[in-house]
């Protein structure tokens, strides 16, 4: 895949806001994300045919600003909505296994706290890796203990030329260390979602994403 893909990596479902999850990602969108994830789970998370259509909805949205559509964890679910790629964890179903029922030109994300994690997705085939959590963060109950920006770089190393992203309690000004550790870019769900203007919030993201980038 193309690492310029994970320069800002906006994630969301319904419970990341008090808002219209819809206007909050098209917000999002025109703010320049440059890949976005459906992750709809935990307290108060839709079901069944509620959960479907929003994913339809999230993908044409995506879609009509050219942004990839990518599932987290739920594979069916990716398969019905027609997605673009499917993010599984550690505690999900196995990569090699996910890829034989998924079309071969899909995006394929795995998560990775630490080296060992890491090197299981580089031999499985995934196109990037989530390394985190990176900071400490309130949007995922059951996240391990940070790795901070040593965790990145330890990361990087083993993962070669595969493209990395940060997760994990980033806020803007942590994106100029978190990419001069070594990560393509950052993924983040309440940094945007709950930001008073998200629109703006998400144009900075990628500012300084790409500041970054052309800076090292
Ligand atoms: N995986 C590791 S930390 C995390 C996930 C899904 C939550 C990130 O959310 P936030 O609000 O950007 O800290
Ligand atoms: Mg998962």
């Amino acid at each position: 895949m193309d690492k310029e893909l994970l320069r800002v990596y906006f994630i969301m479902g319904s419970n990341n806001t008090t808002r219209d999850p819809l206007t909050v990602l098209e917000e999002a969108l025109q703010g320049g994300i440059t890949l976005f994830q459906f992750r709809e789970k935990g307290k108060n998370a839709l079901k069944g045919k509620a959960k479907l259509d929003l994913a339809i909805k999230m993908k044409r949205l995506c879609h009509a600003y050219n942004i990839p559509f990518i599932v987290n964890d739920e594979v069916d679910l990716a398969l019905e909505a027609k997605a673009d790629g499917i993010h599984i964890g550690q505690d999900d179903e196995p990569l090699i296994h996910v890829k034989k029922r998924c079309p071969e030109n899909w995006i394929y994300g795995v998560s990775a706290t630490n080296e060992l994690e890491a090197r299981h997705a580089v031999q499985d085939g995934a196109d990037y890796i989530g390394v985190g959590p990176v900071y400490g963060t309130n949007t995922k109950e059951d996240a391990k203990q940070p790795i901070g920006l040593k965790g990145i770089a330890e990361i990087r190393s083993i993962a070669g030329e595969l493209p990395i992203v940060a997760i994990g309690g980033i806020k803007l000004g942590h994106v100029f260390n978190i990419r001069k550790a070594g990560a393509d870019g950052v993924s983040v769900i309440s940094g945007i979602s709950h930001a008073e203007k998200v629109r703006q919030t998400a144009e900075l993201f990628c500012n300084y994403s790409h500041f970054t980038a052309s800076y090292s």
